[in-house]
């Protein structure tokens, strides 16, 4: 009898650990609860017809027919066996039917789904677009959705949707909270990870049609032919995905790798270097998409060594991909450790006076604002200020600046904001998703069972993509389907997790960097606070830079008083940011060095404003806490208990957060803490003498 218990409580758990580990994503398939709704798709779907140009054998479309198949077989228990598929004909009234298109009707990559004569139609014109639309359809049915009148076609919005994985040959990633890489150098091109394609599905079921498998910091090697035999093996995995593989270059390859004694962008023999490395790589990779590169930033190699220009620079590799139909993603993360420079303005200064100079094939990477990923920043003044030059908007899905690998903050309020803000660079309207061609995303994926490490990490590589295919997207929308599809479509549930995603990145600016600060953690690992930083040899690295608090105040003055970097933008929104009466809240201490004292809008003094706003970041985080803990027996234990989990240690990061900031600055204010903030328990010398050595990314050390 003991025996019979045991085995049935171990297969209970080893039942429920495969059911919800969080691998399957957002792509699970699970059956419909929904009885009405399920009864009305199965007999929406029960039979598919196939037009005549739609060929099967093709690798999308084969990846499209099997995700269909897996998809109606889990979710309605359909089998789409050969007797319930026909080909070739218009089929029988009823069911659904893929049909092939011209582009006049339906964009390259795009689909269009409608009810047609009693069958359910999808309909395109390249490959891709059928997957895509087979996504899209399986979406509906994992939201429920009313498939009656359906009508709706499909573009998307920018052609480059790309994941930038910071993966390192060696298996670490950095910046990542999730485990190792999930490409594995060692055993590939032998082995191939059912990983790569499931990564593959993920991205392409959101629209992600590019992904750059090496880190930024880059490393020569992943050009020698053993690396391009290895990358070529991912790139045939990725490919009826239509996910089109990149790779970073280092500029110093033509040494490292090529033996020669420059990478002088204008020398003959790198020229020619460049133009042969290339060509090898189309042998390996036939629709290699090209190269992103981090040069004279950080320490990376560059033209500036040589005396040449970015743009010099980029284009001797853009002149190598040009003839294959490659592109070069040239960074504009780029600074100088010039005490008397503003950091902000650097790229904009650097770039700007190259415009009109990169091939047609050069696209500038700029990251969403001017400093680095911080929990707010204003866009970056860069977006519409190069008419003749292409811009690609970086952002970071990872959170290496919003609580890392444990915090739930939700990213898509954070991408939208940035896409949404109007840089007024040719009249209003002007917003940055109409300046962009598109949009680079530094993955948060790793080896953790459920990808992301944090669960609700997984819904930040979600929201990239959708906005990437459609920046006007709102992110209630995209989270209401996320939660629908990775947890229940039961309304409580779907609505407590949008809420929640949606609410969790003011709550983390508050807690973190409120009204306009910046850069204020921790040095190296970048976990926790850390605003006393002052003594590292770069300036710009100090937090002390960034805050600039003293006895009279605090901020950073970059008006026409200070580094004057908000001339950069274009005139309303200068006026807008440079008086501290207009500028709206979160930017005002980006912008402005202001009085403890200075009066906000609400009657607060600034001291006060400082203190509430870290407050309500603290008592966010307990919210966030009462609305999961709410969910309990709504959603499976598993997923429920570690993200408790993960929010017990929000909780404590928060406040950690406030009472550090809080209790440095005040040293500087002098000024009492006000009614209804708790005061720091320790001083912040206390603070100051914790260390961690288990934070990510770093080697423990005595
Ligand atoms: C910073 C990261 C660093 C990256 C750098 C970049 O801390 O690890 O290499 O961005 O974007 O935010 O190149």
């Amino acid at each position: 009898m003991r025996l019979l218990l045991l085995l049935f409580c171990f297969g209970l758990s080893t039942l429920s650990l495969q059911a919800e580990d969080g691998y399957r994503l957002w792509l699970r398939y699970d059956p419909i609860q929904n009885t009405a709704l399920g009864s009305a798709y199965r007999a929406q779907l029960g039979q598919l017809s196939i037009g005549p140009d739609v060929d099967t054998t093709q690798a999308t479309l084969a990846a499209s027919l099997l995700e269909l198949r897996n998809g109606l077989r889990g979710l309605l228990g359909v089998e789409l066996t050969p007797a319930r598929i026909s080909v070739g004909t218009s089929g029988a009234a009823g069911g659904l039917r893929w049909k092939r298109v011209g582009e006049d009707e339906v964009a390259r990559e795009g689909y269009r789904l409608r009810q047609r004569d009693g069958q359910l139609e999808l309909a395109a014109s390249s490959n891709v677009g059928f997957l895509y639309g087979t996504f899209h359809l399986l979406r509906l049915l994992q939201t429920e959705a009313d498939l009656k009148g359906l009508d709706l076609l499909e573009t998307p919005a920018k052609e480059l949707r790309i994941l930038n994985h910071w993966d390192n040959l060696d298996g670490t990633v950095e910046r990542g909270y999730a485990g190792f890489s999930i490409f594995n150098w060692h055993t590939l091109p032998d082995v191939l990870d059912p990983r790569y394609t499931d990564y593959a599905r993920a991205c392409a079921s959101v629209g992600i049609n590019g992904s750059v498998v090496t880190n930024v910091n880059a490393n020569s090697l992943i050009f020698r032919e053993d690396y391009l035999e290895k990358a070529a093996a991912l790139a045939d995995v990725f490919r009826p995905y239509g996910v089109r593989l990149y790779l970073t270059a280092r500029f110093s390859a033509p040494v490292e790798l090529g033996g020669l004694e420059t990478a002088d962008p204008l020398d003959p023999a790198v020229i020619a270097w460049w133009a042969e490395k290339t060509r090898e790589i189309y042998e390996h990779i036939p629709d290699f998409g090209g190269f992103v590169v981090k040069a004279n930033s950080e320490g990376q190699p560059g033209p500036r060594e040589y005396g040449r220009s970015h743009a010099e620079g980029a284009n001797v590799l853009a002149d190598a991909l040009a003839p294959y139909g490659g592109i070069v993603m040239w960074r504009a993360f780029v600074y100088n450790s010039d005490p008397e420079a503003d950091r902000a303005a650097q790229a904009y200064e650097e770039f700007v006076p190259l415009d009109g100079k990169f091939r047609d094939n050069v696209m500038v990477q700029v990251k969403n604002g001017p400093i680095d990923f911080q929990p707010r920043e204003p866009f970056s003044p860069l977006f519409g200020a190069t008419p003749e030059t292409p811009l690609l908007l970086e952002l970071q899905i990872t959170k290496e600046y919003l609580g890392q690998g444990t915090h739930l903050v939700g990213l898509a309020p954070l991408f939208s904001e940035v896409l949404q803000a109007d840089t007024r660079q040719n009249g209003p309207g002007t917003t940055v998703a109409s300046t962009v061609s598109g949009l680079a995303g530094v993955s948060n994926v790793g080896t953790a069972r459920n990808w992301t490490g944090h669960p609700f990490g997984q819904a930040d590589w979600y929201a990239f993509g959708r906005l990437a295919w459609d920046p006007a997207l709102g992110p209630e929308r995209i989270y209401d389907e996320w939660a629908a599809m990775t947890y229940r479509p039961e309304s409580k549930v779907r609505s407590t997790i949008t809420e929640m995603l949606i609410t969790s990145r003011e709550i983390c600016v508050n807690y973190m960097t409120p009204l306009g600060l910046h850069h204020l953690m921790a040095t190296g690992h970048h976990y926790g606070p850390g605003p006393w930083v002052s003594d590292l040899s770069r300036p710009e690295w100090n937090p002390a830079y960034y805050h600039r608090a003293d006895s009279a105040g605090i901020g950073f003055d970059r008006t026409v008083t200070g580094s004057n970097a908000v001339a950069q933008y274009a005139p309303e929104v200068r006026a807008k940011f440079a008086d501290p009466e207009t500028c709206p809240p979160e930017y005002l201490l980006w912008f402005h060095h202001l009085p403890w004292d200075f009066q906000m809008d609400n009657g607060n003094t600034l001291w006060e404003e400082l203190c509430y706003r870290y407050q309500a970041g603290v008592d966010g985080t307990e919210w966030l806490a009462i609305k999961w803990a709410a969910l309990e027996g709504e959603i499976d234990p598993e997923r429920h208990a570690e993200v408790s989990q993960y929010l017990t240690i929000q909780q404590r990061e928060a406040e950690w957060w406030k009472n550090a900031c809080l209790a440095y600055f005040q040293t500087f204010a002098q000024r009492p803490f006000p009614d209804g903030v708790t005061p720091p328990p320790h001083d912040v010398d206390h603070y100051r003498s914790l260390d961690y050595p288990y934070a990510p990314g770093i080697r423990p050390q005595w």
